[in-house]
């Protein structure tokens, strides 16, 4: 067990391991770290909104309530503009990339941070997990400019650190800065992330298929087929079907015990519904450094390049074999011409 190691030294241990180490991507990966407690703290009183006051309420000592996902961009936004280590900042919570400084505001400062605050909201109010996935990329902008949407819209390949943060049942961090993913388990007592899940790797294969199958009959006809063969009765399947509906959370599951997960076009949905940029880029990063893979049915989501900030894509994510098997299903037909 590794339980002794605590993330904050984990970071110091390991920054030479950054391609350009200034100390300044480790400061960052901190900040993220002590946002997260922050955040970790507010959803774990979830369930007393009755009591504390409900988002948009008073509560009873006069506070103003936020919705948690609001409240969770606002403290990963103002921790990291407070420590002054990135030029602008991408949420799926705002509409447009924020400039740290403001407008026009020239910076010396080397990166941009994209994320999802709070990803699977709708898991709130039941008591399921959440998560916040965020994304890290050296400017392409000159220093001592302002920083601009191409800043923002570079392929995922480029990632220089992604991560998660998982409010479970325990609260893991769980990052790659390029070098393996490591998993840190949140000691609540103390506010102390420990490294509980060095190198972690999906198995190559799994028996896990994640998708919400209530959407089938809208589905491509690839996927269909490939959701049949995960039902068929083989020596290793059936599948077991899981969906918590928590891309992080289904996510972190299939790492360990080895599956997919799947979000696909829809004859609804035709770019999919999960955001390349703040979702698909930073988990296809990390499934790469486990081992795994992820493809949107037809390529690599590393090498897509972006062209807006909001930007949809269809994700197949998980043990290598299993998206390598979906991708052998919808290479049968061709890519749908809407995406
Ligand atoms: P969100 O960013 O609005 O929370 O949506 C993302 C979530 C994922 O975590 C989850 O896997 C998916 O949406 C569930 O969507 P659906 O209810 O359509 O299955
Ligand atoms: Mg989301």
């Amino acid at each position: 067990m590794n339980n002794h190691i605590t993330l904050g030294e984990y970071i110091i241990e390991n920054q030479k391991d950054f391609q350009y180490s200034s100390g300044e991507l480790s400061s960052l990966i901190s900040s993220i770290k002590l946002a997260s407690k922050v955040v970790n703290h507010e959803v774990n009183k979830a369930g007393l909104v009755d009591i504390l006051g409900d988002a948009g309420n008073e509560n009873i000592q006069g506070e103003n309530q936020q919705k948690l996902d609001v409240y969770a961009n606002d403290v990963f936004m103002q921790t990291l503009v407070n420590r002054q280590m990135v030029c602008g900042i991408a949420s799926e919570e705002e509409d447009d990339f924020v400039i740290i400084g403001g407008k026009n505001q020239t910076h010396d400062n080397k990166y941009v941070v994209l994320m999802d605050p709070l990803d699977g909201s709708s898991n709130i109010d039941v008591n399921v997990s959440v998560g916040t996935i965020f994304s890290i990329y050296r400017r392409i902008s000159p220093l001592g400019t302002p920083v601009t949407k191409e800043d923002f819209l570079q392929p995922g390949n480029l990632q220089v650190a992604a991560g998660y943060v998982v409010y479970g049942t325990s609260t893991m961090l769980v990052y790659t800065t390029g070098h393996g993913v490591h998993g840190f388990t949140l000691n609540p007592a103390i506010g102390t992330f420990y490294l509980s899940h060095p190198n972690m790797t999906f198995p190559e294969d799994g028996n896990i298929y994640s998708i919400n199958e209530g959407y089938y009959i809208h589905f491509p006809q690839g996927v269909k087929d490939y959701l049949k063969y995960c039902q068929e009765e083989e020596e290793d399947r059936p599948y077991k079907a899981r969906y918590i509906g928590s891309l992080v959370s289904d996510f972190h599951r299939n790492m360990i015990k080895g599956g997919i997960y799947i979000y696909p076009t829809s004859s609804k949905a035709p770019q999919g519904k999960l955001r390349l940029l703040y979702e698909c880029n930073p988990m296809a990063f990390l499934a790469e450094q486990a081992g795994g893979w992820a493809s949107d049915g037809y390529k690599r989501i590393l090498e897509i390049k972006p062209t807006e900030l909001h930007q949809r894509v269809p994700i197949f994510v998980g043990s290598k074999n299993m998206v390598a098997k979906a991708e052998d299903f919808m290479a049968k037909y061709p890519e749908s011409e809407e995406y």
